[in-house]
């Protein structure tokens, strides 16, 4: 069995981070993890933003049904903790990605976002998620989020949010773990496709990276930490890395 480490950084990071940190790890233990390699050892980084310590942690893994489980937790100085993850499956699985990301600052977790997004030519989970996701008692958060213009790739059932209370908080860590559940869930009983099908999921995971890797805000973050062409490499090849 294939044990996940647990964090370095965990001592210092924002308790809905922590908390969702626990989920995923949590849920990622029901499926048969094996290591995953990330490019030159990019497992724990260190870089200065602004005269500022950015330390970014890694955790990767890989299964039958998923080609990278990535669990990233990044802390800028004091004031900014980031929780990024993302589930890429094989796409000869046909399943969507789980994808989540946690910026927190001192006046609070300013945005909160996880999605199973689709993969599909039509835009359109799969049935068993569709009638999974629609049960769910639906939620009440006081500051929902607009998605940005690259943000078309997730799903009817993303959640982007501004968490307000405790309440709002662990509203959303639930919701989460309800998104693993059904995921992991499926995923554990997927069976493989034809060429055709899986073609067309690793379009749509293409697709996925490539809107992903517009994200400004992310970007903005990594450059000023480690440059440029280091921000570039990372974001294309580590977060967001468009598969053949
Ligand atoms: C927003 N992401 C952000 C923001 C920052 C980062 C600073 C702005 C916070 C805000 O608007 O309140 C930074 N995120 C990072 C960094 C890393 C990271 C540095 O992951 C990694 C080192 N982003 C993802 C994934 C999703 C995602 C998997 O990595 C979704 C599943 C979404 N992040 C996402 C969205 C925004 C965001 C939609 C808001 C962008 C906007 O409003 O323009």
């Amino acid at each position: 069995m294939t044990v996940i480490p647990p964090s370095t950084l965990s001592t210092s990071l924002h308790p809905l981070i922590n908390a969702l940190a626990s989920v995923i790890v949590e849920h990622w233990q029901t499926l048969s993890l094996a290591p995953f390699s990330l490019p030159e050892d990019l497992g724990y980084v260190e870089g200065r933003l602004e005269g500022e310590r950015l330390v970014i942690e890694n955790r990767c893994f890989q299964t039958p049904q998923f080609r990278k489980l990535h669990l990233e937790l990044a802390k800028v100085g004091k004031n900014l903790d980031i929780l990024h993850c993302v589930m890429f499956p094989r796409p000869e699985y046909g399943l969507p990605l789980f994808g989540c990301d946690i910026v927190a600052g001192p006046g609070g977790v300013s945005a909160a976002i996880a999605d199973l997004s689709p993969t599909r030519a039509n835009r359109k989970l799969p049935s068993a998620y569709v009638a999974a996701l629609t049960v769910l008692p639906s939620l009440i958060f006081g500051d929902n989020r607009a998605l940005p213009p690259w943000g078309h790739i997730f799903s009817d059932y993303c959640l982007f949010v501004r968490p307000q209370t405790e309440t709002e908080e662990q509203q959303f860590v639930a919701r989460v773990g309800d998104f693993l559940q059904i995921h992991c869930h499926q995923a554990n009983q997927a069976q493989a496709l034809g060429p055709e099908e899986a073609a067309e999921h690793r379009m749509g995971q293409q697709t996925y990276c490539r809107q992903q890797q517009q994200n400004d805000k992310t970007r903005r973050v990594l450059e000023k930490a480690f440059g440029e062409a280091w921000a570039e490499r990372y974001m294309t090849q580590v977060l967001f890395d468009i598969i053949d």
